[in-house]
């Protein structure tokens, strides 16, 4: 039994993160995702909702599970889960830059493996703040979020 993370902030879920999740279930028996919270940062939308977009977004993809991570260590939230790998999409060497350091560090930290699976084509100019900063000045992203989280900044 193969057991996987997706780790985020999501604030919110867009299609880019959909696409990652649903990649990360077909090559794993089971995927958390886990909704992080840092405590330091400054969110649109509370840890719940963002817990409860993810859940409403991705509840019908088989095998795959949503937690809320906190803001502890990754790692640790790996182990207590029994997760073998953390997978993570990659859009540009951007991510690749930011991301490498912290692959590394988790491997060192509990032998944890990262997986980064390239981002779809479709998506990798997508962030969460691009989406929310375009919408917030009244342009459609309506083709890059699910439909819960559309409602939710519609009405916010
Ligand atoms: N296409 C494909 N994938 C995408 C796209 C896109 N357009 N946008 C984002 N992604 C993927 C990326 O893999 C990203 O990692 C993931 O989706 C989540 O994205 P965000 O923006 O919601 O998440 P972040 O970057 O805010 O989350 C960072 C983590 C919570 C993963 C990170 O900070 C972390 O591991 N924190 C825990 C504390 C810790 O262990 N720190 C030490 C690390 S060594």
């Amino acid at each position: 039994m193969r057991r996987a993370v997706c780790p985020g902030s999501f604030d919110p879920i867009h299609n880019g993160h959909v696409e990652i999740i649903a990649r990360a279930s077909s090559l794993f028996d089971e995927v958390i995702v886990a909704v992080s919270t840092n405590y330091a940062k400054k969110y649109k939308f509370e840890a719940a909702d963002r817990l409860e977009m993810v859940q409403e977004t991705i509840g019908g993809l088989r095998g795959v599970s949503v937690l809320p991570m906190g803001d502890g260590l990754l790692v640790d939230f790996c182990r207590e889960h029994g997760a073998d790998a953390i997978v993570k999409g990659l859009r540009s060497t951007v991510d690749y830059q930011y991301e490498i350091p912290m692959a590394v560090m988790n491997r060192h930290l509990t032998g944890v493996e990262t997986v980064f699976l390239a981002a779809d084509n479709r998506y990798t100019h997508l962030s969460s703040s691009l989406l929310k900063e375009v919408q917030s000045l009244g342009g459609d992203v309506s083709d890059y979020l699910p439909r819960t989280v559309l409602k939710r900044l519609n009405h916010g």
